[in-house]
């Protein structure tokens, strides 16, 4: 029972989970806070508040932080020795924004250790309570200003790596400055959810990460820092200072844990609090290698590519994201994100299958690859691609087209197996496009997050993109990819100075398991199917063009 331990979080949509490792990257303890359950008291649904306005999604900023109280106790509950905890680092949910008061790093710096975080926090750290999160979608009007100001969106795709889009924090600082500009005012410093809990361990702000940092429209990301122009747009002459310093790669040290953890919970006055990252790039650097593409089934969807240093000018793509690797200077992650994700598959199975994902496999495995030319497009919440659509959409297959059809066309049997094809044909249709010709052949796909449990979504994913799945040997990848990069930034501090996070994961088993195999005749069938979902797709969007015309 001695040995140095690390402590990674991952603060995401639904949950708070923490994972902590040994020097040899096994998982010692995994344990999890679920908002909904744990902290009724926050009203959240699935983690977050919508509305009061159409499209805005929040989550409060202290149920973050009294989620992280009640972790920790867990934590000690369950035997946890934190005065063997030599780092932290950790993930956290991309693009949401947390708004600090002008009198917040006076108290974080001050804290009571005979009082709670929260108790301490709540009533005047935050200048605005509730943090907009990935899922907001009410900052259309400021992202075509952005766009219109610097050029049109490939030049902004140029520049940050994404075009505007409404879940970037630069346009929901624009939108907060224009409408509430007492609370834009009263702000200090604004930190994105991944510089937020490292906030709180180190007792003063932290810098944003470079990877996170790429998910704000605010970063030259082929620079890795601020850009004044973008900073001038979205938040005025202030928003500089408020940002604060210029982003920093993990692996680095930002400090010393604050005394109040000390004090009150018994850590070690020398643990490292390094930088944590976005809960995407966090996966990809628990499971990636070259040669792999990821694929994440949480409440987000989301598709990942690393791409080398040596790729020198990695294209950026207006349907795609571009972002900075966390700990490899000049290396990149493409990325392809869906808003609809785990919630529009629940939705499907609760209302056709039960709310039983047994019988909602079931009913998958009784249809056959193409559904018999039954589609159907789900989108709940208003999605990222194609953006902004909402709302099903159902088609049947005739004469070699997609033709729109009534909800009651399509019999309950088929859902299941329409929203995971239309899901992943969706990603198919996309991924020549962003595999750059210098990218090794994709060997493996590997799937992660909640859905990746599922033997189902497993073979399918197998089946339409051609190639073996893989599970990795933890199923909480993100948290992984957080506690392996407080390792890293302990390791290099003691043994490893300047050493790559590779050199430091190659002494560490083999993580993969083979879990699916393409089955080529089935694979042919979805080949074929990419033009019929591209159709479907195209119509999807010309309705809801003429719907947001109305
Ligand atoms: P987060 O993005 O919040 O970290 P997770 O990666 O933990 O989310 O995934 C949570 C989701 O996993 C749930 O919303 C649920 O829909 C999904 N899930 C859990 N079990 C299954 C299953 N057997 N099949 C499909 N989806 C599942
Ligand atoms: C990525 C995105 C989501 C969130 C929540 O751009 O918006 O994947 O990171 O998981």
């Amino acid at each position: 029972m001695s040995g140095p331990l690390f402590l990674g979080f991952d603060l995401s949509t639904q949950q708070l989970k923490a994972l902590v490792i040994n020097e040899k990257g096994i998982v010692k303890y995994g344990l999890a806070v679920s908002y909904d359950r744990d902290l009724p008291q926050y009203g959240t649904k699935n983690g977050a508040m919508y509305g009061p306005r159409s499209g805005e999604v929040t989550s409060p900023a202290a149920m973050w932080v009294e989620a992280l109280e009640l972790i920790l106790q867990r934590m000690k509950d369950v035997g946890v020795d934190f005065s063997r905890i030599c780092a932290i680092s950790g993930a956290g949910q991309q693009h949401g924004s947390i708004y600090w008061s002008k009198t917040a790093e006076e108290t974080l710096v001050s804290l009571n250790p005979s009082k709670t975080l929260v108790s301490q926090l709540d009533s005047h750290a935050f200048s605005i309570r509730n943090s907009p999160i990935w899922q907001d979608s009410s900052t259309t009007r400021e992202c075509r200003e952005l766009e219109e100001i610097i050029g049109g969106p490939q030049a902004l795709a140029d520049l940050t790596g994404s075009r505007a889009y409404e879940r970037f924090t630069g346009t929901q600082i624009k939108k907060i400055q224009r409408e509430r500009p007492d609370a834009y005012w009263a702000t200090s410093r604004i930190s994105l959810v991944s510089s937020f809990l490292p906030s709180l361990f180190l007792g003063f702000i932290a810098p944003i990460e470079v990877s996170d940092a790429s998910g704000m429209n605010l970063m030259d990301v082929a620079t890795c820092r601020w850009d004044e122009r973008l900073l001038e747009v979205c938040g005025g002459p202030e928003l500089r200072e408020k940002i604060g310093p210029e982003p920093v790669l993990c692996g680095t040290v930002l400090g010393k844990i604050a005394t109040w953890w000390v004090r009150r919970w018994g850590f070690d006055p020398d643990c490292l609090i390094a930088p944590f990252t976005g809960d995407n790039p966090a996966t990809m650097v628990a499971l990636s290698t070259p040669g792999d593409a990821v694929l994440s089934l949480g409440t987000s969807t989301t598709y990942l590519l690393a791409i080398s240093p040596s790729v020198t000018h990695p294209a950026r793509f207006t349907t795609s994201h571009l972002l900075a690797h966390p700990t490899t200077t000049g290396a990149h992650i493409a990325m392809l994100c869906y808003k609809n994700g785990s919630l529009a598959r629940e939705k499907v199975r609760n209302e056709h299958a039960n709310g039983d994902w047994a019988r909602f496999n079931e009913m998958v495995a009784a249809t056959p690859p193409g559904n018999d030319g039954k589609w159907g497009l789900y989108f709940p919440l208003p999605e990222i691609i194609p953006p902004n659509v909402v709302g099903n959409f159902y088609f049947q297959a005739k004469d070699g087209l997609a033709v729109p059809s009534p909800a009651e066309a399509l019999p309950d049997a088929a859902h299941p197996r329409a929203i995971l094809e239309s899901q992943l044909l969706s990603i198919r249709a996309r991924v020549a496009a962003i595999l750059h010709q210098d990218t090794p052949r994709l060997r493996r796909l590997v799937l992660t997050g909640g859905a990746s449990i599922n033997p189902i979504i497993r073979q399918l994913a197998a089946d339409l993109f051609g190639i073996p799945v893989y599970v990795a040997d933890t199923s909480e990848a993100t948290a992984t990819g957080g506690a392996l990069l407080a390792r890293y930034a302990w390791w290099r501090s003691y043994s490893g100075a300047g050493e790559s996070f590779e050199k430091m994961r190659a002494g560490d088993a083999e993580r993969m398991k083979l879990v699916a195999e393409p089955n080529e005749k089935i694979t042919k069938v979805f080949d074929k199917l990419v033009e019929a979902y591209t159709m479907c797709e195209n119509f999807v969007v010309k309705a809801s063009r003429h719907q947001h015309a109305d």
